[in-house]
């Protein structure tokens, strides 16, 4: 049985349980992605597959080893989750991990983040792995402006360009998130927040998500970097206005710390990335997945 929503809201912190001082531990174990989000800079996903180049990504037989010693070290985490530094449903890493977890860690919560490319496929995997949360990045619910947000997917081998892409993108995402939560797993939906792009959109985004099934939404800030590196970072007033609209349709997540793909503690509280993992990821300042 998965954890419900209310169960979450005490013991996740990403879902209210931040109140609780509950830590996760992130696993790197997903590389690549199939998707191009105009804001992400990939050659970070990209090096760490290089021949030659020691890998960062870790592989699925490690964690268990590394779960055993992280909760040792940090014995407030209550949630492990998979969070890139591509995409979790682009290999099969992060579900053989979860399976791992769920044999050798029951009382931990397993929590998945995805783009949400392949979720409407993927869809009964994930559900049949328990997987306690779900988190799925939702930029934009019209192609015209999610094509502004992301280039291309690379969909079944094919790369899909613009609006195409888009519209592949956006119907895989709300399916996907349809078929995961009528199964009762909690859906949280992330919205990297662009002014100038998908500013107005917000409110149209958060209610379309609770449509499907959604609980819980999340604004992340943009960090102007790669393609978009000259747009604004929204202010702090542009942020609170968008969980304002949102917050009329569904609950608004406001303490998220927009951590990286290797991150271990209490978020905000407490970091032991350093202690946990030998060699951390070659990831700067990025975007969330979250
Ligand atoms: Fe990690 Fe994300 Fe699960 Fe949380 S983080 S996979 S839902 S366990 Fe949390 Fe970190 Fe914000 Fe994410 S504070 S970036 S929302
Ligand atoms: Fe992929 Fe995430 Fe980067 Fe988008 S932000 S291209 S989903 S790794």
């Amino acid at each position: 049985m998965h954890n419900t929503y209310e169960n979450l809201k005490n013991s996740h912190p990403c879902f209210g349980g931040h109140k609780n001082n509950a830590g996760r531990i992130h696993l790197p174990v997903s590389p690549g992605c199939n998707i191009a989000c105009r804001f992400c800079d990939r050659t970070i996903n990209d090096v760490e597959e290089r021949p030659g180049v020691t890998s960062k990504v870790l592989k699925p037989e490690e964690c268990s080893d590394i779960l055993q010693k992280a909760l040792e070290i940090c014995p407030d985490i209550k949630v492990v989750g998979i969070a890139g530094p591509g995409d979790t449903l682009a290999s099969d890493n992060a579900l053989k991990v979860f399976k791992i977890v769920k044999e050798k860690f029951p009382d931990l919560i397993k929590c998945m983040s995805t783009n949400g490319l392949l979720l409407n496929e993927r869809a009964d995997e994930v559900i049949d792995m328990g997987i306690d949360s779900l988190t799925v990045t939702v930029n934009a619910v019209d192609p015209e402006i999610e094509s502004k947000l992301n280039a291309y997917i690379i969909y079944h081998g094919e790369k899909i360009e613009g609006i195409e892409g888009a519209k592949i993108l956006i119907k895989n995402q709300l399916e996907g998130i349809k078929k995961i939560a009528a199964a009762g797993i909690t859906v949280k939906v992330n919205t990297v927040l662009v002014p100038e792009i998908n500013g107005e959109h917000i409110e149209e985004i958060a209610k379309t998500v609770k449509e499907v099934g959604s609980k819980i939404y999340n604004i992340i800030p943009l960090i102007p970097q790669h393609e978009l590196k000259d747009y604004k970072a929204p202010t702090c007033a542009q942020i609170d206005a968008a969980r304002i609209a949102a917050s009329k349709y569904i609950d608004v997540f406001r303490h998220c710390q927009h951590c990286r793909a290797d991150a271990v503690g209490v978020p905000g509280k407490s970091e032991f990335g350093d202690q946990v993992y030998q060699r951390r990821l070659r990831v700067k300042e990025t975007f969330s997945h979250g």
